[in-house]
Formats: C-alpha cells, sequence, structure tokens
C-alpha cells in the first residue's frame, strides 16, 4: 500500500531533508504535495525523476492526505493543526507547540515506539538535542534508570535555519578578509565564536532550548522525576550537533557495560579510538542517520556517575529523519488513524 504525503514547510533546510530521505527510503509515497508559505508557491522540485511545484498552504489542502510531515514553525503548525486532523491525516510536527500536550505523543522510535499508538491525530517530533540525548542514553537507562543528566550542547548553525547556515559561512569569509562579520539571522556573529542559546530566557535563568531537553526528556522516558539541567550553546558547526552528556545512577554503571549496549543499540555508532585519540565530530556525524557516540567514561567526581560524549546531524536524526521514522512506525503498526477515544 502507498500512502499520500504532504510536506508543510517544503523549503526549510528540514522540509528539504525530507523530500530526500522520502526518496532514499523508498517511502511508500502514492501522492507527495509540497506545501509553503504564498511567498514560496510556484518553485519547483524534482522527487523521484517528477517536477514537483510547491503550493500556497490553504484550507483545502491536507484534504485526501494520509500523513503531514510539519515543519513550518510552531504558528505554522497551530495555524492548520485543525484542518489536518478534520481532513483525517495524522500530522507529524517538528515544531515544539504541542510536544507538552498531555494528548500528543512525544516519539523517539528507538526509545518509545509504543507511545504513538495513543494519538489522536497528531504526533510531535522532540527538540533536536532531546532526540540525540535520548537515543545514546536509554539503552543505558533501560539497564539502569538514570538518576539525573548533566547536558552541555555544542548546537550547529542548522538549528537556526538554512538561512543561518550561509550566514556563518559569510561571517567566515568576512573575518578571514578582515572584515567585520555582519549578523543579521544569526543573533551575533558565530564565525570564529560561539553564545550560549538565545532562545527566550524564563526566570530560572534557564532558556527554553534547555527547558525542552529538561521537560521533553521526562515525557519520552516517562520519568516525570528524572533530574536533568543543560547549557545549550550555538558553536560554528553547519549541520551537527554535539553534546557531553554526564548521568548519574543509584549505583555504579560499568564502563563496559555501557559501551556493550551502545554498540547494539539502535540507531547509535560507537565511535571510540583511544590509541588514536578519535571520537565523534560533527563532520562525521553530517549527513549520517546514526548517532554517534565516544569517550564514554566513569565519572572520576561521582562513583555513580558516567560520562559520554556525542554527535549527531541536526536536521537528519535531530528531525526529518525521526519524523519519517515515526511516519514508518505508524504505517507498520497501522496506526495511521487516532485511536478510538474510550469514551467516543
Ligand atoms: C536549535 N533546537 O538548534 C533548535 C532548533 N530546532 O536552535
Amino acid at each position: 500500500q502507498s500512502y499520500r504525503v504532504a510536506i508543510l514547510g517544503a523549503t526549510g533546510a528540514v522540509g528539504t531533508e525530507l523530500l530526500e530521505l522520502l526518496d532514499q527510503r523508498n517511502f511508500p509515497v502514492s501522492e507527495l504535495k509540497l506545501l509553503a508559505s504564498p511567498r514560496s508557491a510556484g518553485s519547483t522540485v524534482m522527487f523521484q525523476g517528477e517536477s514537483l511545484t510547491i503550493e500556497a498552504v490553504n484550507e483545502s489542502s491536507f484534504n485526501n492526505v494520509d500523513i503531514v510531515l510539519a515543519s513550518a514553525g510552531g504558528s505554522i503548525s497551530k495555524q492548520w493543526v485543525k484542518d489536518i486532523v478534520a481532513a483525517g491525516a495524522v500530522m507529524i510536527d517538528n515544531s515544539s507547540a504541542f510536544r507538552m500536550q498531555p494528548d500528543v505523543p512525544l516519539v523517539v522510535p528507538e526509545v518509545n515506539p509504543e507511545a504513538a499508538a495513543a494519538h489522536q491525530g497528531v504526533i510531535a517530533n522532540p527538540n533536536c538535542t532531546t532526540i540525540l540525548m535520548s537515543v545514546a542514553v536509554y539503552p543505558l537507562h533501560q539497564v539502569l534508570p538514570i538518576r539525573r543528566i548533566v547536558a552541555s550542547t555544542y548546537q550547529s548553525a542548522s538549528g537556526a535555519g538554512a538561512r543561518a547556515m550561509e550566514e556563518v559561512k559569510k561571517q567566515s569569509i568576512a573575518i578571514l578578509q578582515g572584515q567585520e562579520p555582519k549578523a543579521e539571522i544569526l543573533p551575533y556573529p558565530l564565525a570564529f565564536n560561539l553564545f550560549p542559546h538565545n532562545s527566550k530566557l524564563e526566570a530560572s535563568g534557564y532558556c527554553e532550548e534547555e527547558l525542552k531537553m529538561v521537560n521533553e526528556t521526562r515525557k519520552i522516558f516517562g520519568a516525570p522525576d528524572l533530574r536533568i539541567t543543560a547549557t545549550c550553546v550555538r558553536v560554528p558547526v553547519l549541520r551537527a550537533h554535539s553534546e557531553a552528556i554526564n548521568l548519574e545512577f543509584d549505583s555504579p554503571f560499568a564502563v563496559e557495560k555501557a559501551r556493550e549496549l551502545l554498540i547494539q543499540a539502535p540507531g547509535v555508532q560507537l565511535v571510540e579510538d583511544w590509541d588514536a585519540n578519535y571520537f565523534p565530530m560533527p563532520i562525521d556525524a553530517s549527513g549520517k542517520d546514526d548517532v554517534l557516540v565516544g569517550r564514554i567514561r566513569q565519572d572520576i567526581s561521582n562513583p555513580n556517575g558516567l560520562e559520554l560524549w556525542l554527535c549527531g546531524d541536526q536536521i537528519r536524526k535531530g528531525a526529518a529523519l525521526n519524523a519519517i521514522q515515526i511516519a514508518e512506525l505508524l504505517i507498520e503498526k497501522n496506526l495511521l488513524k487516532p485511536a478510538l477515544v474510550a469514551n467516543s
């Protein structure tokens, strides 16, 4: 069987990756609709040898569509969610708009695939930093519950969009030519610089990006008491995020056991050459499906602690691939229609 798929936000970095992945993964597409703002409508993109025209999204765009892959920002997702669900399509939303809503499953297929079954028409794709960390640490959590996570992130420009990726390149050239770098898309010069993530600051002093990791991880793991803190930083890297993760358990977690688990963990590639001092790097993670994990070591400050380092492609597994894997899961488990509401 094949399915009628719509990509909402087809011209963005994630939208473009969605298109590529639908083709690369031979996703069973019978019809593909590319939806964007009126500004982008009319341009064409090739898909499986066919030229598709990008359409301006409107109320009837979702009629006769089975799956909507949305990655156009939270306000667009909120604007169209009712039309999407009313049309009988399932929305896999990459924005943060619905992630913490109780009736919206927040899914990383390698971690909590069973959560997808409860969807009522909308499934949320977690934030990229949360996806990458969850894939890497859940295999350990399954063996010995994690009590506390301290995450430090080194986030690529792609998290701020395709135009931010272009801007950091231009800033680099400017600096190398002895000129002042321009920051128009990014809040500050990122080339040869870094800055704390510039999402909205809360009264606690944490920014939204950091609180996403805290709240989303607890929801995905079904662990409301999991203690987690994060410091998120934007760094001059193009499309792969890196994260330094410190884990605390109730008792020691043997490094060898962690290695053994991660070598066979879904969506993870262990990258550790201690003799060569070679470990995950963004240039190796970019364009890859897997989250690269390495530098697993005992926390020397805490007998119940474990340290690890990871790199993952923010556009791919951090967004587009996870969304498509959710769609594949829905097809596999015959979950494209919302679960019957108990007292419907
Ligand atoms: C960022 N996680 O990297 C955000 C984008 N989704 O800024």
